[in-house]
């Protein structure tokens, strides 16, 4: 589809670009760009720890202000643009290459983002209502995405026992709105670190990357008895469900998985994922269950699941060209979608209406290094999606929720 055109052009009379930190301490980049009017938009690009091997590049600050100065700015500044896709396309013809190396996924994304933001207020709307009219046609569905909220963490976003990355709550709104909503789901996880404090006599609890709990358990399935325990203790199994982010690559080296203390085969994890699934009614997703290269673990846990979502990330990477791919394939149900695995909000929203319509699930995703920027709700609004990824509802993650709420 194409976008419409409801303003001649838009163009920008400078870019700065400036070095911010995300919630783990990491360096990354905040992009500003000034409109004609000299009124300023920013975007913040988050960072993720547990990367796909196919994510766009992410530059250093030091290398995007490089590639900003050197080859973008002089390039973009006061030249006139008619939409984002004519601005993301520039750029990416720009850039040349396959995994946008020379500009970086983030410097890229950046300025696609902040751009949107300036056209949003050239036409005086709400950003997610500038992306919906010009990349869904304006079509507004009303659909509530469900929450996943990862309260105990693991593998690369922790430094505890557990291979496994996020085990997370899945909460669905039904009837209520997201202010009720998001105080249920802060008095489960508050319940759930009293529980865990009281069980395991701790001082105090570790957090992880994205605010959920990263103490030791006993096994890999533990979190899961224990949520699911909680779940139906506190009365909610009507709106809460769980997830899993296997994110199997992380812990998957030449042809075996090191989970749970022992080697094991492609078949041996889907044995064991099959069982945790059989174990926990209320588990119905599971995240990259398998390393990026395995695609027959993906495809056989799909199959035999077809009741369940089976979701691709580090497989997938918000690639549109991989995300049909791999749905055609019959390997997922369902798709993560971060905007800077692929660098350009056009190819974001083109990523989630690909995923759409192949008849995938799709999940907008935070990454685990976050920043301030509620980019991802917006784009979450836009496009109608299945669910929105965000962390425990803590610190800066917070202000996620808070934009659902409005
Ligand atoms: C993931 C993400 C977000 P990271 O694997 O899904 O939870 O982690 O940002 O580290 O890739
Ligand atoms: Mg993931």
């Amino acid at each position: 589809m194409t976008e419409k055109l409801f303003y001649k052009y838009m163009r920008l009379e400078d870019i700065k670009i400036h070095e911010i930190f995300d919630s783990r301490g990491e360096s990354t980049i905040e992009v500003e760009v000034l409109d004609e009017k000299l009124n300023s938009f920013s975007a913040q690009i988050p960072s993720g720890k547990s990367r796909g091997k196919r994510e766009a590049t992410v530059l250093s600050f030091k290398d995007a202000e490089k590639a900003l100065n050197e080859l973008v700015r002089k390039e973009i500044i006061r030249k006139n643009f008619n939409s984002i896709k004519d601005l993301d396309n520039f750029l990416i013809g720009l850039d040349g290459t396959a995994n946008k190396s020379r500009i970086g996924g983030n410097l890229m994304l950046g300025i696609s983002v902040a751009f949107a933001r300036a056209l949003a207020r050239k036409e005086n709307k709400e950003l997610w209502q500038v992306l919906n009219e010009k990349f869904w046609g304006g079509l507004i569905t009303g659909k509530k995405p469900l929450i996943f909220s990862n309260l105990i963490n693991g593998g690369a976003h922790a430094g505890n026992n557990l291979d496994i990355q996020e085990y997370m709550v899945v909460v669905d709104p039904k009837d209520k709105d997201y202010a009720a909503t998001t105080k249920t789901l802060i008095g489960f996880y508050k319940e759930l670190g009293k529980f865990l404090q009281a069980k395991y006599n701790l001082d105090k609890l570790t957090i992880g990357d994205e605010g959920g709990y990263a103490i030791n358990f006993e096994s890999n399935f533990e979190p899961i008895k224990i949520m699911e325990e909680m779940v139906k203790s506190v009365g909610l199994t009507k709106s809460f469900s769980l997830a899993l982010d296997v994110a199997a690559s992380n812990f998957y080296k030449e042809g075996k998985y090191n989970f749970g203390g022992n080697e094991i085969s492609s078949e041996k994890l889907n044995q064991i994922l099959l069982d945790y699934l059989v174990r926990s009614n209320l588990l119905v997703s599971i995240e990259d269950p398998f390393d990026e290269e395995d695609f027959d673990g993906f495809k056989e846990l799909n199959v035999k699941c077809p009741d369940k979502w089976v979701i691709g990330d580090d497989l997938t990477v918000t690639n549109p060209e991989l995300i049909e791919k791999f749905a055609k394939e019959k390997m997922i149900s369902g798709v993560i979608i971060k905007p800077n695995q692929i660098g350009t909000v056009s190819e974001a929203c083109q990523a989630i209406k690909v995923a759409q319509e192949n008849g995938l699930k799709t999940i907008v995703s935070h990454r685990s290094g976050e920043t301030e920027d509620v980019f991802i709700i917006h784009l979450a609004k836009a496009g109608s999606v299945d669910a929105v990824k965000i962390g425990a509802p803590v610190s800066e993650r917070i202000l996620k929720f808070d934009e659902l709420i409005k």
